[in-house]
C-alpha cells in the first residue's frame, strides 16, 4: 500500500497568488455555513484519526485540501476520455492555444489555468503544471485540464480520479463519435460520489451527418447520464473546432452554431447564481465521500468481528462442554480405582470366614503366617491394579488435554484467514494489523502448546501429582505393610482372645459365642478401613482431576483473553464510531440544507 503524505500535498492548485478569485462570503447566513462547515470537516477529520481506517493518511489529506479550497479559485474541472477534445474545449473557452491538442493521448498531467497578464507556463511537477493566460474568463474561475481517462496509460486516469474531489464543477466532456461509453459510465459514478455537480459536454457534434443524428445522441447520453446521476445534468453539442475557427475568423453565425455560446452562457449563468452554494457544497460532498468510506469501514470491521464473537463464544461452549465431558469420563476412571478395593474387601470377607474359626486357631496364632496368607489370598496385586488404573486416568487426561489445544488451533487457523484478503483501506490499517497480530499470536502459541507438549514429560508430572494424592489416603500403609500389619494384629488379637476365653468356656461354647462376634468385628473393621480407602481416593483423585482440567482450561482462556478482550473493545469503539457518525451525518445534512438555500 501505497502511503503519502498526510500533511499536505505538495502542490497545491486552487490556492490562488491574488485572493480577488476567493469565495468571500457575503450574507451572515454564508458565514455560517463556512464556519460550521469547518468544523464539520474538523470533527470528520478526528473520527477519521480515531477510526484508524484512513490507512494511508488519503481520506485526511483530501479533507484538508477541500478545506483550503474554500480559499481558492472555483475549479471548473475538465474531465473526460482521452482524444474527447478537453483540451480543445480548454482552448475554444480561452480562445487562444493554451494546451496542446492530439489524436493520442496528449495532455498528461493536471493543467491549472489561472488569470495572469501574460501568458506562462510553469511545469511544477511531472504531475501537475501552471499555466496563466490574461482571457477575461479567468478572472472569474481557473479552468483545469485534466489526462483522459480510459488511455493505455494507466497513469493518467489516476492523475485524473485523485484531481476530482477538488473540483467545484466538472465538465464531463464525451465526443460525438464515441457517445458515453462504459468506461465514461464508471467514471461519472466516481464524480457523482464526490457529489459534483456535472455539465456534460457532447464535443465533435461536427462529426455528425444531421441535426436529427445529434439529437439522438444528446438523448442517448442525457438518458444514460440520468442512470447513473440519478438527476438530468445539462447537455451541451459543441465543437470544439468549429468554435475555434469561428473566433478566428470573426464569423458569429459559425461560433453559434458551433454551441459553445451556448455552453459559455450556462457557465456564467452558474457562477452568477452559484458560485458561493458550488464552493460552499464541495468540501460537503468530499466529507460524504470519506464519511460513506469511513461507515463501510466499520461495517466491515464489525462483520469480522462478530464472526469472530461468535467464533470465540463457540469456543466457549465447546470449553464447558469439554469440561462436562471430562468430569464424566473421569468418574468412570475413579470407579475403576474404587472396583479394585471393593474386591480386596470381598476377599478379606472371604479370608476371615475362613480364618477365623477354631480349627485354625494353631495358624491364627502365628502372626508371620497370618500375614503372609492376608497379602497372598487379599492383598494380591491390588496396589498395581490400582496403579494401573491410575495409569489410565493419566494418559486420558493427557489425551483429553491435547485435544482441547488441538481444537483451539483449527479455530484460530479458520478466523486467521478471515479478513485476510480484505483490502487494507476497506478495513482499517491499524484494526487489520492489530487484529492479524493478535490471531496470529494466538494461534503460534496454541500451536507451540501443542508441540512443546511433551508427553513424557507431562505424563510424568501428571502421575506424580496423583500417586501423592493416593498417599495421602494411606493406601499404602495400610495397603502394603500397613494393611497387612493391621489385620494380621487384629486376626491375632482374636487368636489370643480365644485362647484365654477359651479356659472358662466350652469348645462349643466358643465356636458358638465368640468367634460369630470376632469375625463380624473384623469384617466391620475391614470394610470400615476400605470404605475410608475409597472415599479418599475417590476425593483426593477427583481433585485432582478437578485441578487439572481447571488448570488446562485457565491456560486455554489465558491464551485467548487478549483475542477476546480485542474483540470486545473493539466492537465497543465501534459502536461509539458509529454514533458519532449518525450525529456527524444529521449536522452534515443540516449544513447542506443550508447552504441549499444560499
Ligand atoms: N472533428 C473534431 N475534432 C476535434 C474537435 N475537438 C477536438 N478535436 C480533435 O480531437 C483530437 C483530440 O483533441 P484533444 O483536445 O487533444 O483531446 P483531449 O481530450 O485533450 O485528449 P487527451 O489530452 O489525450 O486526453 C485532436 O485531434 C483534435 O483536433 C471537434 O470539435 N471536432
Ligand atoms: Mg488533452
Amino acid at each position: 500500500m501505497e502511503s503519502r503524505n498526510t500533511e499536505s500535498r505538495d502542490e497545491d492548485p486552487g490556492q490562488g497568488a491574488g485572493t480577488a478569485q476567493s469565495v468571500v462570503p457575503v450574507s451572515d447566513e454564508a458565514r455560517s455555513a463556512l464556519r460550521r462547515e469547518r468544523a464539520l470537516v474538523a470533527d470528520l477529520q478526528a473520527l477519521l484519526a480515531k477510526s484508524g481506517a484512513d490507512a494511508g493518511g488519503e481520506a485526511i489529506v483530501t479533507l484538508k485540501d477541500a478545506l483550503r479550497g474554500l480559499d481558492g479559485f472555483f475549479l471548473l474541472v475538465v474531465v473526460g476520455e482521452f482524444n474527447a477534445g478537453k483540451s480543445s474545449l480548454v482552448n475554444a473557452l480561452l480562445g487562444a492555444t493554451v494546451m496542446p491538442e492530439g489524436v493520442t493521448p496528449t495532455t498528461d498531467r493536471v493543467t491549472l489555468v489561472t488569470h495572469g497578464d501574460e501568458a506562462r507556463r510553469e511545469e511544477r511537477s511531472t504531475e501537475l503544471s501552471y499555466v496563466t493566460h490574461p482571457a477575461a474568463r479567468l478572472e472569474d474561475l481557473a479552468l483545469v485540464d485534466t489526462p483522459g481517462t480510459n488511455a493505455v496509460i494507466a497513469r493518467h486516469q489516476e492523475l485524473t480520479e485523485r484531481f476530482v474531489p477538488r473540483a467545484d464543477l466538472v465538465l464531463f466532456v464525451t465526443s460525438a463519435d464515441r457517445p458515453y461509453t462504459q468506461s465514461e459510465r464508471t467514471f461519472l459514478a466516481l464524480i457523482e460520489g464526490w457529489g459534483k455537480p456535472v455539465a456534460i459536454v457532447v464535443n465533435k457534434a461536427d462529426l455528425l451527418e444531421s441535426d436529427a443524428e445529434l439529437g439522438q445522441v444528446i438523448e442517448y447520453v442525457r438518458t444514460n447520464a440520468r442512470d447513473t446521476l440519478g438527476y438530468a445534468p445539462p447537455v451541451f453539442p459543441v465543437s470544439a473546432r468549429a468554435a475555434r475557427r469561428a473566433r478566428a475568423a470573426g464569423d458569429d453565425d459559425a461560433l453559434a452554431a458551433s454551441g459553445l455560446p451556448e455552453l459559455e452562457a450556462h457557465l456564467e449563468e452558474t457562477l452568477d447564481t452559484s458560485k458561493l452554494r458550488l464552493k460552499l457544497s464541495n468540501p460537503l460532498g468530499v466529507a460524504r465521500h470519506v464519511a460513506d468510506d469511513l461507515a463501510r469501514a466499520i461495517d466491515t470491521q464489525r462483520g469480522l468481528l462478530e464472526e469472530d464473537r461468535r467464533t470465540l463464544e463457540e469456543v466457549d461452549r465447546q470449553q464447558s462442554q469439554w469440561r462436562k465431558d471430562v468430569r464424566r469420563e473421569g468418574q468412570s476412571y475413579l470407579d475403576r480405582v474404587k472396583t479394585v478395593l471393593l474386591e480386596v474387601e470381598r476377599r478379606g470377607e472371604v479370608f476371615f470366614d475362613d480364618m477365623i474359626r477354631l480349627s485354625r486357631l494353631a495358624t491364627l496364632v502365628r502372626t508371620e503366617k497370618v500375614r503372609a496368607a492376608f497379602e497372598e489370598r487379599v492383598l494380591k496385586d491390588a496396589d498395581a491394579q490400582i496403579d494401573t488404573a491410575v495409569a489410565a486416568l493419566v494418559d486420558w487426561l493427557l489425551e483429553r488435554t491435547m485435544q482441547q489445544w488441538e481444537d483451539v488451533v483449527g479455530f484460530v487457523n479458520e478466523r486467521r484467514s478471515a479478513g485476510e484478503e480484505r483490502v487494507i483501506g476497506e478495513v482499517g490499517g491499524r484494526f487489520q494489523y492489530d487484529r492479524q497480530a493478535l490471531i496470529r499470536a494466538l494461534s503460534e502459541r496454541a500451536e507451540g502448546a501443542l508441540e512443546r507438549f511433551d508427553r513424557k514429560d507431562e505424563s510424568r508430572r501428571l502421575a506424580e501429582a496423583l500417586q501423592a494424592s493416593v498417599m495421602q489416603t494411606g493406601l499404602l500403609q495400610v495397603g502394603g505393610l500397613g494393611l497387612g500389619a493391621a489385620t494380621v494384629a487384629l486376626v491375632s488379637s482374636v487368636a489370643w482372645d480365644i485362647t484365654g476365653i477359651a479356659a472358662g468356656l466350652t469348645v462349643m461354647g466358643v465356636g458358638l459365642l465368640v468367634l460369630p462376634r470376632r469375625r463380624a468385628q473384623a469384617k466391620r473393621q475391614l470394610h470400615a478401613q476400605m470404605q475410608e480407602l475409597r472415599d479418599g481416593l475417590e476425593s483426593g483423585l477427583g481433585r485432582q482431576v478437578e485441578e487439572e482440567t481447571e488448570r488446562a482450561a485457565e491456560r486455554l482462556s489465558r491464551a485467548i483473553e487478549p483475542y477476546t478482550r480485542f474483540v470486545r473493545t473493539e466492537l465497543d469503539r465501534l459502536e461509539e464510531l458509529q454514533s458519532e457518525l449518525d450525529a456527524w451525518r444529521t449536522e452534515h445534512a443540516e449544513i447542506a440544507a443550508l447552504v441549499e438555500r444560499i
